[in-house]
């Protein structure tokens, strides 16, 4: 018999929310549904970007009647200030995450909690830093490493040092343009001081700091928390696991990790996974511990481990409103504070772990280098112990769930062309079959997926909808963050969904053995995206503003997702965005990010909240980098 797969439709993923829905109302307890009416419509003036408070003799507001706050600011420059203060805050968002990862590189030891996994990448990057290597113990290189990486947020002089991975063109540019990053930290307080009171006016400036602080986001601080994360928990190769709220087990304990930084859930799923906890667990009336996570958590420990993903960004209430959570852990970013009052609502324990997202009603046990198997045992420990405490009556959990392969970094892609192409012709180590692929149009093109969920959006169907066309299109998609949480839970990241791909695509997946959507990882792995560019960029002999694809947020929300767009269209790429980047206020600043950093940098914003135009125009901007190609 044929087997016919079927994805979960957002109408089904609609209709389970529906259910959890009907539990927080009769818990009296309010999720983002709720919210969203009561905060509905928003502000004007903010949606617009056209409200100024960085100085107390406002908040000024541009209206036609008073077109000028009181210093005399205009709509362009209070809107692109306040868009720059958004680049800055995703920027250290990222970047912190990042010097987190270098710090427990730096406390690493062989007896520590933190060990050095990926020794090969350590000493690549060594080699690439210049630190010698010969004869030296592995943690003694591993510090002088993490030293470097450190300096790279506060160097006196000079660049950042991942710049010089990039193509020779794209160095030039950002020579040329003056938008080379400094030290990362530098950049974030160059961004808030021009943007003080009584500084800069000039929108164009102010785009061009978004452009040079989101730069050293993407080839500063993100890209060290991806590589220094491979190198502590290893490099993300090809595997397989499970998506969307079903994941969830009623006879389990279930533990849910939710944040960022893979220090704290990696040290969860060591201990949880251990035969003591499993045993412990036993001995609390359960099967065994079964470990979720939520948001970019989600992604980093199902591609190191394989453990379960039980959903994106809107998904984090929906999760403890089956009743069944017995702990959720976070770390830092994108956790809602209303996880405190909806997890009393029920047995379940909230952790936080992070001095940088200290949340009410929560259980503070901050993690450290030195302390991390005690939390984690505790918090695991404790998790086990509440198994039951579960009310019955306040259980439902629904039953979709896909299978979904993920873990594919660069090296994972590469490992896979290898196995399949590579190895034939006796070249490893080589984009050159994938640039063939596309030359020859069997694929269009790529793009990569990324962002968040908006409520201002009907949540995944952007995600997903825009997805199946793409495919249909022959273009393949590489997704991070909760953008690749969407592709999970609607079954796109199982290898069988290659039926909604056009013919050219279906071979590749078939060939290959992979899935049409590929799992890159978490929000800081869009580093590994333009890794993946520039390698291509740098196989083929172009530039990565030449190469037929582009970047999509068709959801995104946060102030990271800001910081994002800007080093990916400062690195080339053209970025499709479904959601309003609040400046249209401002004619200057739309033009300037819609048009202008095209001149600077060869790639600009297309903006449309209509998912089916802004597919038709991605689709339409790779048929035009294909045409300049003359492929
Ligand atoms: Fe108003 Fe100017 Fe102060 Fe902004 S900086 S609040 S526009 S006076
Ligand atoms: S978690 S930044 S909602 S992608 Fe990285 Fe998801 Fe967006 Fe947070």
């Amino acid at each position: 018999m044929i087997e016919v797969f079927k994805t979960t439709t957002v109408e089904q993923m609609e209709a389970d929310s529906d259910r959890l829905h009907e539990t927080a109302e009769k818990l009296g307890i309010d999720t983002w549904q709720d919210r969203v009416k009561k905060q509905t419509p928003h502000c004007g003036f903010g949606e617009k970007g056209v409200c100024c408070r960085i100085c107390s003799m406002g908040p000024c507001r541009i209206t036609p009647k008073s077109p000028k706050g009181i210093c005399g600011a205009t709509a362009d420059t209070i809107a692109g200030r306040n868009y720059l203060r958004m680049v800055a805050a995703g920027a250290s968002a990222h970047s912190d995450h990042g010097r987190e990862c270098v710090h427990k590189l730096y406390d690493a030891s062989e007896d520590g909690y933190y060990h050095v996994t990926d020794s090969a990448k350590l000493l690549k990057l060594a080699e690439e830093w210049g630190v010698p290597t010969e004869g030296r113990d592995l943690y003694d290189i591993a510090r002088d490493v993490a030293r470097i990486g450190l300096g790279e947020y506060g160097k006196i002089e000079g660049v950042q040092n991942f710049l010089s991975r990039a193509t020779e063109e794209r160095r030039k540019v950002w020579k040329e343009q003056e938008i080379e990053p400094r030290a990362i930290d530098r950049e974030v307080v160059t961004a808030m001081h021009m943007t003080h009171m009584g500084c800069t006016a000039d929108p164009e400036a102010l785009v061009r700091q978004s452009l040079r602080t989101g730069l050293a986001d993407g080839w500063g601080g993100s890209m060290a928390g991806t590589e220094i994360s491979d190198i502590l928990y290893g490099t993300p190769m090809p595997r397989e696991t499970e998506g969307n709220l079903g994941v969830l087990d009623k006879d389990m304990v279930n533990i849910i990790c939710h944040g960022h930084d893979p220090a704290v859930s990696e040290m969860i799923v060591l201990v949880a996974e251990s035969r003591e906890m499993q045993e412990y667990a036993r001995s609390c009336g359960a099967k065994g511990i079964n470990i979720a996570g939520l948001c970019c958590t989600a992604n980093e420990i199902a591609m190191r481990h394989g453990i379960k993903m039980v959903g994106n960004f809107l998904q984090q209430e929906n999760a403890l409103l089956t009743g069944v959570v017995e702990a959720i852990v976070v770390d830092v970013q994108c956790i809602f504070p209303n996880i405190g009052p909806l997890a009393e609502c029920f047995h379940t324990k909230f952790f936080t772990t992070s001095p940088i997202a200290r949340i009410p009603k929560s259980e503070y046990l901050e993690l450290t280098s030195h302390n991390a198997r005690d939390v984690a045992l505790k918090i695991v420990r404790d998790a086990c112990e509440n198994y039951k405490n579960r009310d019955e009556s306040k259980i439902f959990i629904p039953e979709h769930k896909h299978k979904a392969a993920v873990g594919y970094s660069c090296e994972g892609i590469k490992s896979r062309l290898d196995a399949v192409t590579n190895s034939f012709v006796d070249t490893l180590d080589t984009y050159k079959p994938l640039i063939e692929c596309i030359k020859s149009g069997v694929l269009r093109g790529a793009v990569a997926m990324v962002g968040c969920n908006n409520p201002k959006v009907r949540p995944d169907y952007s995600h997903i909808e825009i997805m199946k066309r793409l495919l249909e299109n022959d273009i393949i998609v590489v997704a991070t963050g909760c953008a690749a949480q969407a592709a999970s839970k609607a079954g796109l990241l199982d290898k069988r969904a290659k039926v909604f791909c056009g013919e050219g695509l279906r071979r590749v997946c078939t060939l290959a053995d992979i899935p049409p959507v590929l799992h890159m990882g978490s929000c800081v792995d869009i580093s590994r995206m333009m890794l993946l560019v520039t390698g291509i960029a740098k196989d083929w002999g172009i530039d990565t503003t030449q190469l037929p694809a582009v970047g999509c947020a068709p959801e995104w929300m946060s102030e990271k997702a800001v910081s994002i767009a800007n080093y990916v269209v400062a690195t080339g790429i053209d970025v499709y965005l479904g959601i309003d980047p609040l400046v249209s206020g401002s004619e200057k600043m739309m033009e300037l990010i819609t048009q202008g950093t095209r001149q600077m940098v060869g790639a600009g914003y297309t903006i449309n909240t209509d998912p089916e135009q802004l597919v038709k125009a991605m689709i339409d901007g790779i048929e035009a980098k294909r045409a300049a190609l003359g492929i």
